[in-house]
């Protein structure tokens, strides 16, 4: 697989993000959970690109109904932070991952709007505009930054805040930018040392989960009553924040 040509596949989808930013239409899936017509169009440009190069890929997309099994598809998330895309918050990206054989072997996420271009394959490390990235090496959550998710069940919101305010009194500070994708290549390249969010879908984090892992991080599934959270760290603190999420 030439994964150059994903790379042109992606910045091509990005154009069309852009210029899509005049004249998006927005539709709710559900409560609180949004979809433009340039998610759409995002998502139809990329499978048929990755049709010409596979042509018996399977997909998985956030945007329409899933036939496949994850196990070997390509994962797409069109527009990862969906509700930043449509007030114009410049911090949403593209983000796809590459399962073959149940092993997510290749994973990519791109911010049209800062044009940051995270890749990684299995075994070869992670890169941001070519250039090698790995995890931060802060060793307690005391001195930590960490990234935080809100699920879009808005019944769930208390329970999380919980959690937050916790963390929030052991940590440097938390930041919510709304882009899963993001917040994993954030942990990836050590702008963030630690990142969990719960109910997230396989979109959200295939292609992030191994930019993590890639660059010396870890990405772990904390099972709780209220849901499944990703839990991304540099290694250091993940018993930490595993702790938390389990304690509170
Ligand atoms: C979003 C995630 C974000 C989460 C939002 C939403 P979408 O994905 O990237 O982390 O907090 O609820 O799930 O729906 O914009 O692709």
């Amino acid at each position: 697989m030439d994964f150059k040509k994903i790379e042109t596949i992606v910045k091509e989808a990005g154009k069309i993000i852009i210029k899509g930013k005049k004249d998006k239409s927005i539709k709710s899936k559900s409560e609180y959970n949004y979809v433009t017509n340039i998610d759409i169009e995002v998502q139809e440009y990329i499978i048929k690109e990755l049709k010409e190069i596979d042509n018996n890929c399977k997909v998985i997309a956030e945007e329409r109904i899933n036939e496949s099994e994850i196990d070997n598809a390509w994962v797409i998330d069109p527009i990862d932070g969906t509700t930043n895309y449509i007030h114009n918050y410049p911090h949403y990206a593209i983000s796809i991952g590459y399962v073959k054989s149940g092993v997510i072997t290749y994973g990519i996420v791109y911010n049209p709007e800062t044009e940051e271009l995270f890749t990684a394959k299995k075994g070869e490390g992670a890169f941001l505009n070519n250039e090698k990235i790995s995890v931060s090496n802060i060793k307690k959550l005391k001195e930590s930054l960490l990234g935080i998710g809100f699920p879009y069940d808005r019944k769930k919101a208390q329970y999380v805040f919980n959690k937050m305010s916790s963390l929030y009194m052991e940590c440097q500070d938390i930041k919510r930018k709304g882009s899963a994708a993001l917040d994993l290549a954030y942990v990836a390249c050590g702008r963030l040392d630690g990142y969990f969010e719960l109910d997230l879908e396989s979109w959200d984090i295939a292609a992030g989960k191994l930019l993590v892992e890639e660059a010396g991080g870890s990405v772990k599934k904390v099972i709780r009553d209220q849901g499944i959270y990703t839990v991304a760290t540099n290694r250091n603190i993940e018993n930490e924040i595993i702790e938390f999420i389990k304690k509170y």
